[in-house]
């Protein structure tokens, strides 16, 4: 095995993310920063009187492109370009994601980031393991996760767009927290105690691959250039997150293995087929 490959599997698993830079070249940047200028209208100055009215608050001007997940199905931001469809199975990413998710998974829901300064913080979440908001783990209680939940079946790989960072604000994580077997503790969650938070050096051009069992959110945007990300959320193929789904744009031009990646969930290898056979790759 390649030593870049062994050292990136052993962080990711260690940490629960991961940042590999250099993913897409400066030319897909610029075409896909290119696609979204064409797409989006710009974050009106008034955002923040704007934000108190709508439905999801400051989650509505955060998020663009959404399908799946919590929001409806559709193709989301892939029907923005090809550029983006072609990003589903970025060889950089499958990797890892196999690594997670072993051989047959699928594209889950989608959506993109965007902040310009001045933009607040988001709320510190994982939606697996201890402090998935269900489980009913006791505040200081060891949780013994039963077998019957999901822990580690979930995967993103979030392409930045533009530079992100300590100084900047973006992602942010508690490395390692994807195996904690404790809930996140409520000084820690309301930002009294946040020396455990990094934020990730994510430079345009790099993909931030995580667990969703880390415990993730969002720190405010202090640079003068808007932050750009987009997130591809992958589940090993018998799980589901919603009802809804992530589908292909009218007319996109998919290869046997993207259009696997929108398969509906089914049992891995019994009825959805691996993702690297020579059929779909
Ligand atoms: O990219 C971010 O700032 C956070 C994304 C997030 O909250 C999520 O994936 O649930």
């Amino acid at each position: 095995m390649d030593d870049q490959v062994e050292l990136n599997r052993y962080l990711y698993e260690l940490q629960g993310y991961l940042v590999i830079e250099d993913v897409l070249s400066p030319a897909q940047v610029e075409r896909l920063n290119e696609l979204l200028d064409e797409h989006l209208p710009p974050i009106p100055d008034d955002w923040r009187e704007r934000a108190k009215q709508a439905p999801r608050g400051i989650y509505d001007y955060y998020r663009f492109g959404v399908a799946g997940g919590s929001y409806a199905s559709g193709p989301g931001f892939l029907d923005f370009g090809q550029a983006f469809v072609d990003l589903i199975d970025h060889p950089r990413t499958m990797e890892i994601l196999r690594f997670q998710l072993g051989d047959a998974f699928r594209l889950d829901r989608i959506f993109g980031m965007r902040m310009r300064e001045g933009f607040p913080s988001g709320r510190l979440h994982s939606d697996y393991g201890a402090s998935e908001p269900f489980t009913g783990a006791e505040p200081g209680k060891l949780y013994k996760q039963p077998a019957y939940q999901a822990l580690h079946g979930f995967a993103v790989a979030a392409f930045n767009l533009t530079d992100a960072g300590p100084e900047t604000g973006g992602l942010c994580c508690i490395p390692g927290s994807h195996n904690a077997q404790i809930t996140l503790p409520k000084t820690i969650r309301d930002g009294t105690h946040t020396d455990v938070v990094i934020c990730p050096r994510a430079p345009a051009g790099s993909v931030t691959l995580f667990s969703e069992a880390t415990t993730h959110g969002t720190l405010a945007w202090k640079a003068n250039h808007e932050r750009r990300s987009i997130l591809y959320k992958y589940c090993a193929s018998q799980l589901t997150w919603s009802r809804t789904r992530v589908l292909p744009p009218e007319g996109a031009a998919l290869t046997d293995r993207q259009r696997l990646l929108f398969d509906e969930p089914a049992g891995a290898k019994w009825f959805f087929p691996s993702l690297f056979e020579a059929s779909t790759t």
